[in-house]
């Protein structure tokens, strides 16, 4: 394969000096408030993303202003869990140093600032890094933010699967120190070749993003068969003895481009739990040495397995980790919802799980959620879990704490709305207006759609079942939209593909089965596709399931093949 070929972020990477770039040197410059073109890629590593307000995009072009440029921070947070403590540091950066003044949660349990200027980026990490909070590879060519069942206070299991969690993320850190260098005035290292070395990565990190999990049956809220590579607990009682390993989820697309697809990851079996981490290296090396470095379109994991075919692929695993998988076990893959409201734990302290909206916490009108948490961060002795589906959970409050806790929640809007069943399994991205990529609203409009799709639930009488319903602005997927029952991918503004037949509980992706309608349509179909669901669905059934069965969409088995197929 000839150099020519390999995609430019390819250069940088080996060009970066270990990610350093120009950072440093764009960070000084005061006449602009973007990054060189080069560095926009190399920032993504430190956890940030260079974005203008679209909104006003027109106007300033109008006027012959430079975009409005400001900043996307995104940290990392293993497995969602921060302390009190952080949290009110988290807050107060958004109230103070970001014109968003409000935290966005993820789909991947952590949070992003939105509407940071340029000259406030050093102050933000520094401020996050005196609460040992940081950013370093939250984004870029390397494993991101590694994601676990949040609830780990609730019994030995979830503590020991956040326990690998946490290691997994630990373990995968890149190990350059242009982020201490650039962001904490870290003494400048000369780097040769050889003297510092990242030792798993290599010179040029990841062809791609890589994504982990770490799921506890039969909860599913981390979507482990969406994300690169995935670890489903097996118990021995309330003992982690291993995991059943998961590899090759994703769910990127391009519109029209049948090259590209949304993927479920393969089941490779069963390891044992001390060897976790000599499998997660494994298969992260072989991505680094066989993924596409030439198109970043096809660049992930799941095109790796699918070229290279699942036995080749499970077969250098077993060769890089000298162990076979034993046959997989048996676990049940269940919701991907929250425990919302109060749930008490094995150890007797209680669990708060809050619904927010979009993972957007805000003071709104008469909702003052930031507030709210911020007061009761003041008086929490426990910690608070981000949740995969933007949601966050008090979590450890003695029973001596609750009302004080729930009183707060209460005050703040932050309890006490009804939430119906489907409205608290869906979620969209943020899309509109940061969104470089978004092709049509998300996060701003699902709430209003959502309530449409409520009313005709409740037409059809089945308001107290939940359907899994995802929103994003483009088919990059943020939401995990082709995973969703029903699925709505953004293709131009107002405009949304319509996709259906996934399964509850997330082991099968959906297909298309409308392209490019609007709002009105949207709802015509639902309520024609509700009225033959509660008519002639069985005992039981979801609506997913019901559409494959009912023939409305085939089954994807083989995404490679049926997804576009
Ligand atoms: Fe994402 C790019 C937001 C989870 C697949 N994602 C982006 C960017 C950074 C747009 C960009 O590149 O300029 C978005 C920033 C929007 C903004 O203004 O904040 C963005 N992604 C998000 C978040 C914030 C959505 C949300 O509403 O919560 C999620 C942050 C997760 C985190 O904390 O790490 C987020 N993104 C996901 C997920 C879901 C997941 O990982 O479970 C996916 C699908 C799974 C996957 O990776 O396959 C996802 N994001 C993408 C892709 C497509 C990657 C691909 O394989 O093709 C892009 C575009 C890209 O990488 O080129 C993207
Ligand atoms: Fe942006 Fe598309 Fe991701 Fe939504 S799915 S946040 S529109 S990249």
């Amino acid at each position: 394969m000839s150099e020519q070929k390999l995609a430019v972020n390819e250069y940088l990477k080996t060009d970066s000096d270990y990610l350093r770039g120009t950072i440093q040197e764009g960070l000084n410059t005061a006449v602009t408030g973007a990054f060189s073109e080069g560095d926009q890629q190399l920032i993504k590593f430190h956890g940030f993303y260079q974005q203008d307000d679209r909104d006003l995009r027109n106007e300033r072009k109008e006027q012959k202003l430079e975009p409005l440029y400001s900043f996307m921070l995104r940290a990392r947070v293993a497995g969602g869990v921060c302390s009190p403590e952080q949290w009110l540091a988290v807050d107060k950066i958004a109230s103070n140093l970001t014109s968003s003044n409000s935290i966005r949660l993820t789909t991947r349990q952590t949070f992003q600032y939105h509407g940071i200027p340029k000259r406030n980026l050093k102050t933000i990490i520094q401020d996050l890094d005196r609460e040992a909070l940081d950013s370093i590879a939250a984004c870029g060519d390397v494993n991101r933010n590694v994601m676990c069942n949040p609830n780990p206070v609730e019994s030995k299991l979830h503590q020991q699967a956040y326990a690998y969690a946490k290691q997994l993320s630990d373990n995968m850190l890149p190990h350059t120190k242009a982020y201490a260098e650039i962001w904490l005035d870290d003494e400048k290292l000369i780097t040769t070749e050889g003297e510092e070395v990242e030792p798993v990565y290599g010179k040029t990190y990841l062809p791609r993003k890589f994504k982990m999990a770490v799921a506890v049956p039969p909860d599913n809220d981390v979507d482990v068969y969406t994300n690169d590579l995935g670890f489903v607990a097996v118990a021995d009682g309330d003992e982690l003895i291993g995991f059943n390993m998961v590899a090759g989820g994703g769910m990127g697309s391009t519109h029209g481009e049948v090259a590209t697809f949304p993927r479920l990851a393969d089941d490779f079996g069963y390891i044992k739990a001390e060897d976790t981490l000599k499998f997660a290296e494994a298969v992260m090396t072989i991505q680094r040495d066989w993924g596409n470095r030439e198109n970043r379109k096809l660049s992930r994991l799941k095109y790796t397995i699918v070229k290279h075919g699942f036995d080749k692929f499970k077969a250098e695993v077993e060769a890089r980790t000298g162990i076979k998988f034993e046959p997989k076990r048996d676990v049940v893959i269940g919701d991907r919802g929250d425990r919302y409201g109060w749930k008490q734990g094995v150890d007797d302290n209680w669990h708060l799980t809050l619904f927010i909206e979009g993972g957007r916490v805000k003071d709104l009108p008469g909702q003052p959620l930031q507030t709210g948490l911020r007061e009761i961060a003041k008086i929490h002795k426990g910690d608070f879990r981000m949740t995969s589906n933007q949601n966050i959970i008090i979590a450890g409050v003695p029973a001596a704490d609750k009302e004080q806790v729930e009183a707060l929640a209460r005050q703040h809007g932050l309890m006490g709305k009804l939430i119906t069943e489907t409205r608290g399994h869906s979620i969209a991205c943020v899309a509109l207006p940061t969104c470089a990529l978004a092709m049509a609203e998300a996060e701003r409009y699902f709430p209003d759609f959502l309530s449409k799709v409520e009313a005709l639930q409740d037409k059809h009488g089945f308001l107290d079942q939940g359907i899994v319903i995802r929103m994003t602005g483009c088919p990059n997927g943020c939401a995990r939209p082709f995973a969703a029952e029903i699925g709505l991918v953004g293709k131009a503004p107002g405009r949304y593909n319509l996709y259906l037949g996934a399964s509850f509980e997330g082991t099968r992706l959906n297909k298309l089965y409308r392209e490019n309608i609007q709002e009105a349509e949207i709802l015509a179909e639902l309520d024609a596709l509700f009225a033959l669901y509660v008519k002639e669905r069985e005992s039981g059934e979801t609506f997913g399931n019901y559409t494959v069965r009912s023939g409305v969409v085939t089954a994807v088995i083989d995404a490679a093949k049926d997804f576009h197929g």
